[in-house]
């Protein structure tokens, strides 16, 4: 007899996985379904599920390497798991069963991992702590959505049984943030940072410098960020970081697997120093304070000594400030720059950032003139971008030079969604989700090599964002997707999986108080509450 009811019990808990009722939806209520194993976003490499599930409960451990950076994944992992489990979630190097994140020899590269999922745990393995990092990000997606409460949740917490190997396809897996056109605070950008990590980006671009705004301090330049940090698009009061912050946002921003890529735009771009010191002018003199959002109207002088001390000085001190590999020195829109002297700049400017031991980062204008050796050239150009100007960056690429793809007609998270949409811009067209998603960095720039391609970063540009919450309406829901392009196997790619993976993300981002926009291009489930 008892037999016969676990028999039921085993039968009606296989039927409600199988068909993903929802714990909350008809009764029975228990137990809920577990998350089917390949319901993640970014598409894993492979995913083969079977076996038992894990169920996490008060007695769970998270076992780690005796590794400070594994402990500090395991520590992460236990913070987003404590609050809504309300169980201990013990982080320990010796015994305890559960959950297990393992360093180990393998198969992972750099980012990769492994998870194994069966009753008695869940293991991660990676070879690297950042694949531990990108797995338990992996792992959260396989629980229900209600983990990311910061309150008690009834649960109960399962785990699908199987293994997932994953590892991305590109080394490059960008967001910029524009805080010059409107500032963001340390705490809005580690907001941001949290956001990105969920779907595994690990570059954040920050947009420095533009006509609008200076923000980051300058030491032997100090009116730049005095001066030119004091206001914003609109007049707002501005801001810009010290140089604690700015670290302290390059630390937050390692500690989720992120390198901090910052970018002082020049020789275009350059109001805010130009308006900061009357020398950098050819005339001698500053030109007011701006606030609008017109661009193409301001120069450094290439022609004065003083213009390449000031880079000097700004590049020195922005790299000390650098640990990753990488200065973005802008470059796009130079159109008050002659071609000529655009050239001569470029010639000047690069040896700086190669002589502090930076690589080169500019938009693909730079490839109009001479990218040094291993500079990365950032596409930004549309579908409709004319041949001419595409063979000339497709020919950078095969002449070594890396590529990074933005497309602003795909990829740009500040164009509107519809015409609807109450933020963002739309000289690059409109941009729903399906579009945003719907196209492969692989073959996308005709006539460069695939292996010049790194990866795709989105931009999110600042003229019509200033909140968090603006952010998160624009990123959301094209950043999962962008970061799927760049993570993903182009054989996983399938709009029509992809957007039901997609909606399944949504009340992840309810219960992290993320405000998406609801495209109804994807079938969400109900909104609760
Ligand atoms: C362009 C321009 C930016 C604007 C942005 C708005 C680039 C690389 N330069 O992108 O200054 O803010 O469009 O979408």
């Amino acid at each position: 007899m008892r037999q016969h009811h676990r028999t039921l019990r085993l039968l009606g808990s296989l039927l409600l996985v199988a068909t993903g009722v929802s714990a909350t939806g008809a009764a029975p209520a228990r137990p809920a379904p577990s998350t089917p194993l390949d319901r993640v976003v970014p598409a894993p490499a492979s995913v083969a599920p079977g076996g038992s599930p894990y169920r996490i409960t008060p007695d769970t451990h998270i076992r780690v390497d005796d590794s400070g950076e594994a402990r500090r994944v395991g520590e992460y992992l236990a913070a987003v798991l404590r609050p809504s489990t309300g169980y201990r979630l013990p982080v320990t190097t010796r015994g305890g069963g559960g959950i297990r994140l393992r360093l180990a020899k393998g198969p992972f590269g750099a980012e990769g991992y492994r998870l194994d999922s069966g009753r008695k745990g869940v293991t991660l393995t990676a070879a690297e702590p950042a694949g531990l990092f990108h797995g338990v990000q992996t792992l959260r997606q396989l629980l229900p959505a209600a983990v990311e409460k910061d309150s008690v949740q009834p649960g109960p917490w399962l785990v699908a049984g199987g293994t997932i190997k994953d590892t991305p396809r590109y080394g490059w897996r960008g967001a910029m943030l524009d805080v010059s056109r409107h500032f963001f605070t340390v705490d809005q950008v580690k907001r941001y940072i949290d956001q990105l990590a969920l779907y595994k980006i690990n570059k954040l671009h920050l947009h420095l410098s533009d006509d609008q705004g200076w923000r980051i301090a300058i030491d032997s330049w100090p009116r730049l960020a005095t001066y030119r940090g004091s206001t914003q698009v609109g007049g707002g009061p501005g801001g810009h970081y010290t140089k604690a912050d700015y670290q302290e946002i390059v630390r937050y921003a390692s500690s989720r697997y992120l390198e901090v890529v910052p970018e002082i735009d020049m020789p275009g771009h350059t109001n805010a120093a130009l308006a900061s010191y009357a020398e950098l002018n050819c005339d001698g003199v500053a030109p007011a304070l701006y606030t609008g959002t017109e661009v193409g109207f301001s120069s450094l002088c290439v022609g004065k000594e003083i213009t390449y001390d000031f880079v000097d000085d700004v590049i020195r001190e922005l790299a000390a400030l650098t640990p990753g590999a990488y200065l973005h020195i802008g470059g796009d829109e130079a159109h008050s720059t002659s071609h000529e002297d655009y050239v001569k700049f470029m010639d000047r400017v690069q040896p700086i950032v190669a002589g502090y031991g930076k690589t080169v980062i500019g938009w693909h204008q730079l490839t109009g003139a001479t990218p040094a050796k291993g500079a990365l050239a950032q596409y930004w150009g549309l579908d409709g971008t004319g041949a001419e100007e595409k063979e000339r960056v497709a020919a950078a690429a095969r002449g070594g030079t890396g590529i990074i793809l933005s497309p602003a007609d795909r990829i740009y998270l500040d164009m509107k969604y519809t015409a609807d949409t109450p933020l963002g811009l739309d000289w690059a067209g409109l941009v729903e989700v399906k579009r945003s998603y719907d196209w492969d960095p692989g073959d996308y720039l005709p006539g460069a090599p695939a292996s010049a391609v790194r990866g795709v970063e989105a931009p999110l540009w600042t003229e019509t964002i200033s909140k968090s919450a603006d952010i998160e309406y624009m990123a959301f829901p094209r950043l999962a997707g962008v970061a799927e392009l760049g993570w993903s196997p182009a054989a996983t790619h399938d709009w029509d999986a992809y957007k039901v993976r997609l909606a399944a993300q949504g009340p992840r981002w309810e219960a992290l108080g993320i405000g998406y926009y609801r495209s109804p291009q994807v079938p969400w489930p109900a909104q609760r509450g």
